[in-house]
């Protein structure tokens, strides 16, 4: 007789590319829902891969069927006000938007809720085809709460925001790249692959510079433009501080590949 298999973890890791790790969601028969313990998981991978030098770009993934459904509402059931305020997934999702390091999220099939939010914690979105967004909270009597109203406003504007938060309606993934939510829309089975791509791409430039880019095209959406203007004129100073200016700018002369140190 074969001993018991181990149930298959709810969030799994590889490295489909050098530089790139891949998070994939992993509770198919809860469609993806992001219960506490399973965005904890994510956002515990997040802080691992940031202080990971070997990582340089995140794939995050609910693979080929479903991105995520939302939030657990069998958990939510049994929480009230104050539970909600208390609630440790407030910490978690701090944590994902904090993550310093550049993820690409691929989305397949349904982002709802928490996952639509968790999708918008990305920094760039490639979408399947069939991909659906939407925040359907309204239809439990709620109003998102990770972002689903300050950060879908801010991406794809507030006529979309309106749409999707009060009446719950979703938008194909067509509608999704014209409000700006996504950046790429490629066919349902292109879009891991597509992902990863990008990922790796990003993967293999200099790692200061994209650090820096990530967090002003960060606060593009939240700083005033003469802030963000300053803040870019300094990040782009500091940058001619680096070994990897002196490399690329030495490879360009030089007519061959740069390699970056990520110094
Ligand atoms: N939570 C828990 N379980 C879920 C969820 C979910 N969000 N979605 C699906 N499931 C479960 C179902 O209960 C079902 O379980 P069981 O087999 O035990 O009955 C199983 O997954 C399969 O579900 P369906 O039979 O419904 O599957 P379908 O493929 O027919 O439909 C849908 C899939 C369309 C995704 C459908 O399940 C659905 O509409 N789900 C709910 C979507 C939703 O309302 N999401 C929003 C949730 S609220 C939210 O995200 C708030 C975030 C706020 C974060 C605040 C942090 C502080």
């Amino acid at each position: 007789m074969t001993a018991p298999q181990p149930p298959a973890p709810e969030l799994l890791h590889d490295t489909p590319e050098p530089g790139v790790l891949r998070l994939t969601l992993n509770r198919p028969t809860a469609r993806n829902a992001l219960s506490t313990a399973l965005l904890g998981a994510v956002a515990d991978a997040l802080d691992a891969a940031s202080a990971d030098p070997a990582v340089h770009a995140v794939v995050l993934t609910g693979g080929p069927a479903i991105f995520a459904a939302g939030a657990d509402i069998k958990e939510l059931a049994t929480r009230d006000t104050a539970g909600a305020l208390d609630d440790a997934r407030v910490g978690h999702w701090q944590r994902i938007r904090r993550f310093p390091k550049p993820i690409v999220a691929a989305v397949n099939g349904l982002a709802l809720g928490g996952g639509c939010e968790l999708a918008m914690s990305a920094d760039i979105v490639v979408a399947g085809t069939g991909a659906k967004f939407g925040q359907p909270e309204i239809n439990l009597g709620l109003v998102p709460g990770a972002g689903g109203t300050q950060i879908l406003a801010r991406l794809a504007g507030p006529q979309i925001a309106m749409k999707l938060v009060l009446a719950g309606e979703t938008i194909d993934a067509t509608e999704a790249k014209q409000c700006g939510l996504v950046a790429e829309t490629v066919a349902d089975d292109a879009c891991q692959a597509r992902a990863v791509a990008l990922a790796a791409k990003i993967a293999a430039k200099p790692a200061l510079a994209v650090r820096l880019g990530k967090e002003l095209v960060r606060a593009a959406r939240d700083v005033p433009l003469e802030q963000g203007l300053l803040f870019e004129r300094k990040a782009f100073a500091a940058l001619f501080a680096t070994a990897d200016f002196r490399e690329g700018v030495a490879a360009f002369l030089e007519k061959r590949p740069a390699k970056f140190a990520g110094k």
